[in-house]
């Protein structure tokens, strides 16, 4: 062990512990609906939050001051001993990285691969002993001034390639980890303005990088999902993956609509003007729901703020659409949230997960109540009886003209049905 969370105990559930550092909600073998809360949850710690941002803003710098803070590969160690210490504190089950997050650049790209390398055989070990998994791995292909107008769609070919062999070694590092999903976030792939933007060229360019990159995946054998993680904006003003009906669209067009699956990240789904429940239900639907990011934004500052979730109705619909949707299969709860500025202390690191981890397995158990409870289904299935009898499933198998004399031959006279909105909404908050 380090000596950075020294005097912070082992975190176990104990639902009468007054101190803070134990789960009160969070019970991880507590079973539920067939499976224990650490089989429905899946927590994973988000290696750059917690461990490689500095605490800096659009106005000011450094506020956190960490040992393992400095570009040799010395820091790099500590900063995953760290790391892997708090992981056995908070004992979630998975962590996520981006290759920036665990190893200083080298002056190459030999150099950095070496470095990358180098890395993940010692988290292999740490893995081994901890029994700590790899939820994801993925590639930082937006920090470097290298990618400031974008990775895949760049418009220098050499920018492209660079990126390409980077998401090759991401997916070399991921495979040999047991990574049990590879993500792609979009971070420069987008535009600021259309006065110097091809936008035609750039989608062609990032649908052949998404190809190559499944291509190379399944080669190699790699079992997992490989999720891309939509965001409508930020960094640039208009990001190619906007949401998830843009997403499958684009997947559509190059032919990986089976292939590739998504990362939804609530913050993400509030920018695009959606809820995070919208975009569940809309990728369940379409067949590619994979994991999430569960950090939300501020509501009233606009950005993307990365916040800890903390707040339980929210959680509890979202954990009900992944319910409906059978639940996560290689996917997770992330939380690529990171601490406001100001906190400070090593504590503050634990108290966050701990918090976090409460909310939603809160959240999850009200979601599984309600879907016990049948009722809200039952309302849903009662809604749309009309469809699943013989005239509903007749009608769209005909024709305008068909139906056109049906309904002067019956003297059709519809009349609306209450869609129960207040009534459901009242059936929700029973169990919140
Ligand atoms: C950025 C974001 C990323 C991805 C991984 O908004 O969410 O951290 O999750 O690159
Ligand atoms: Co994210």
């Amino acid at each position: 062990m380090t000596s950075f969370f020294d005097g912070i105990p082992k975190i176990t559930y104990d639902p009468q512990a007054d101190h803070g550092f134990a789960y009160r909600s969070y019970n991880p073998d507590e079973m539920l609906m067939g499976k224990t809360m650490s089989e429905h949850l899946r927590f994973a710690v988000a290696y750059w939050h917690s461990f490689a941002w500095a605490g800096g803003d659009p106005f000011g710098g450094q506020t956190f001051e960490r040992p393992w803070f400095g570009d040799t590969m010395d820091h790099a160690r500590t900063k995953a001993d760290t790391a892997f210490d708090m992981f056995k504190i908070l004992g979630q089950p998975y962590f996520c990285f981006h290759d920036a997050d665990v190893r200083p650049e080298g002056a190459t790209f030999a150099e950095s691969t070496a470095r990358l390398h180098e890395i993940t055989d010692y988290f292999g070990e740490k893995m081994e002993q901890t029994g700590t998994k790899l939820l994801w791995g993925t590639a930082n292909l937006f920090s470097n001034r290298r990618y400031m107008s974008g990775a895949a769609t760049n418009p220098d070919p050499d920018i492209f390639a660079y990126a390409a062999a980077t998401v090759k070694e991401c997916i070399d590092v991921t495979h040999k980890l047991g990574g049990e999903n590879y993500v792609l976030w979009g971070g420069r792939e987008g535009y600021e303005t259309l006065l110097n933007t091809d936008m035609k060229r750039e989608r062609e360019q990032a649908g052949r990088f998404l190809q190559m990159s499944v291509e190379y995946a399944r080669k190699i054998g790699f079992k997992g999902a490989i999720l891309i993680e939509p965001k409508p904006q930020e960094p640039t003003k208009h990001q190619y993956d906007y949401d998830v009906a843009t997403v499958y669209g684009f997947l559509k067009d190059y032919g990986l609509e089976n292939e590739v699956k998504v990362n939804i990240e609530q913050g993400h789904a509030i920018l695009a003007g959606h809820s995070f429940e919208h975009e569940l239900a809309l990728a369940s639907a379409l067949g590619i729901f994979g994991s999430i990011d569960m950090n939300r934004n501020d509501y009233q500052s606009g950005w993307d703020t990365d916040q800890f979730p903390n707040s339980v109705p929210e959680v509890a619909l979202a954990y009900y659409e992944v319910l409906k949707a059978g639940g996560f299969s290689t996917g997770g709860t992330n939380f690529d949230a990171k601490l406001r500025r100001q906190s400070l202390d090593p504590q503050d690191l634990i108290l966050a997960h701990i918090g976090a981890m409460d909310v939603c397995a809160k959240g999850m158990k009200a979601a599984a109540a309600m879907l016990e409870d049948g009722r809200l289904e039952a309302a849903r299935d009662a809604r749309y009886a009309g469809w699943d009898s013989a005239r509903g499933l007749g009608l769209l198998d005909s024709n305008l003209e068909t139906i056109n004399a049906q309904v002067k031959s019956k003297n059709l006279n519809p009349q609306p049905a209450s869609g129960r909105q207040e009534m459901l909404e009242n059936l929700v908050n029973r169990y919140l």
